[in-house]
């Protein structure tokens, strides 16, 4: 194995971070936790528990519907939340901020409410071939149904689109674009900007996935001028249930409701039904109250810290990670692309990707193993499955030790 040098960040206090984080400070399998599945799931700060805590034991009511003082309560902080997100996405309007489930609800929202409205036979849609399964398979449901046809931009043997190949797809039939911000298998991180400008030479909208992108990044819509942007609070340090779905006023306006139900609609006959206003008409039924106002604090978390030295913190633990990791004879990074982050995938000469997240356990390393909901990716790249290793800011270096160690011993039971 190679000798590689460690590096520090000094803007970052790694261990106040941690301190905030009351899950990582217990032992699993007899070890002290490594949480490096951070891209299927982050963990939670106190604040973000303190606040559903506290909805939970002062407010817990339904929203929108009552004159008591606990509905009152409630609403202003569900709808204090979707303020604190209008300003975290720089959305224009906060009526363009539309709580949804997670990212697979704010796709399949947008390929119902748009695509069914606005895509017919012979026309096409562009994904990408680095797409998680739920940016394709609601585009296959919908192409299956109209008539219309999918077209996935190809990418290299290093994990990056080929934006030539895309820009030469584009023409008159296209009439949407979906695209994966940041790779969850890969870490690859895509020109969204350039790829949103090309498409809209064409007046085609664009829908970023970026599901991996907010924790790591900051995405400011109205910079990156997407039409519609989605992503789940589970992995922005917020509870599971919690999501946003942007999309353009004008946008959304035009657009079917997804679900019919409780507080979408202006009014209800049997003979006719008329939809409430933005967002309500896309909130159909008793939104995740307690999970959308936690998204709420995890933004007021998030704008607690210096996000800018937490970002350079994690592109030199991820750079330290990858030179440790690809020093291991045996190990194979799947996906090298020049701009990632936070996502190292790999194989291990003759041993399943399951059998090393097994063992990694025993470690007390969590780790993810599989296809990543992404099997073309696994296919493009011709392994049936990859261990993932997903940092957050509050990894360590001496938990990237840790796992180095761990990954010889892998190799070493399997010699
Ligand atoms: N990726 C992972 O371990 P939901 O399940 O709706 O919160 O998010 C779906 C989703 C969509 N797009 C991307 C890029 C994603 O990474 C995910 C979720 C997890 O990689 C679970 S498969």
């Amino acid at each position: 194995m190679k000798a590689v040098k460690k590096m520090k960040s000094n803007d970052w206090d790694v261990e106040k971070i941690r301190a905030d984080f009351p899950v990582l400070s217990q032992t699993v399998n007899g070890k002290p936790l490594v949480y490096l599945d951070n891209g299927a799931s982050s963990q939670v700060p106190n604040l973000v528990i303190e606040r559903g805590s506290k909805y939970l034991q002062e407010e817990h009511s339904n929203i929108h519907r009552g004159v008591h003082y606990l509905s009152q309560k409630a609403t202003n902080a569900y709808e204090g939340a979707r303020e604190k997100v209008k300003r975290f996405i720089n959305a224009r309007d906060v009526k363009e901020c539309i709580f949804v489930r997670g990212c697979t609800e704010g796709i399949n929202l947008v390929a119902h409410g748009y695509g069914r409205k606005f895509i017919g036979a012979g026309d096409e849609i562009i994904i990408s071939a680095m797409e998680h399964h739920a940016n394709i398979v609601p585009w296959q449901m919908l192409c299956e149904e109209k008539g219309a046809i999918l077209r996935v931009i190809p990418m290299n043997e290093r994990g990056e689109l080929i934006i030539d190949e895309y820009e030469a797809m584009l023409n008159e039939r296209t009439k949407f674009v979906s695209i994966i911000h940041v790779s969850n298998a890969l870490g690859t991180i895509n020109p969204v900007k350039e790829i949103i400008q090309a498409a809209h030479k064409f007046g085609v909208p664009v829908l970023l996935d970026s599901a991996q992108a907010v924790p790591h990044m900051a995405v400011d819509v109205q910079d990156l001028d997407c039409d519609f942007m989605t992503f789940s609070g589970h992995k922005m340090f917020a509870p599971t249930g919690s999501g946003i779905l942007y999309g353009k006023k004008e946008l959304l306006e035009k657009m079917n409701p997804f679900q019919g139900g409780g507080d979408m609609i202006r009014t209800v006959t049997f003979e006719k039904t008329t939809y409430a206003g933005l967002p309500n008409k896309f909130e159909a039924g008793t939104p995740a109250i307690a999970s959308n106002i936690g998204l709420g604090a995890a933004i007021d978390y998030l704008n607690s810290i210096d996000r800018d030295a937490a970002f350079q913190y994690e592109e030199e633990l991820l750079k330290y990670a990858t030179e440790r990791l690809s020093a291991i004879e045996g190990v194979k990074l799947i996906g090298t692309a020049r701009e990632k982050a936070s996502v190292i995938s790999f194989t291990i000469e003759n041993v399943h990707p399951h059998d090393i997240g097994t063992i990694l356990d025993q470690s007390g390393i969590a780790v993810r193993a599989g296809h990543h909901c992404a099997q073309p990716v696994m296919q493009f790249f011709q392994v049936p499955a990859t261990a993932r290793v997903s940092f957050a800011f509050y990894n360590t270096f001496e938990e990237v030790d840790v796992l180095v160690d761990s990954i010889q011993k892998v190799i070493d039971v399997f010699a």
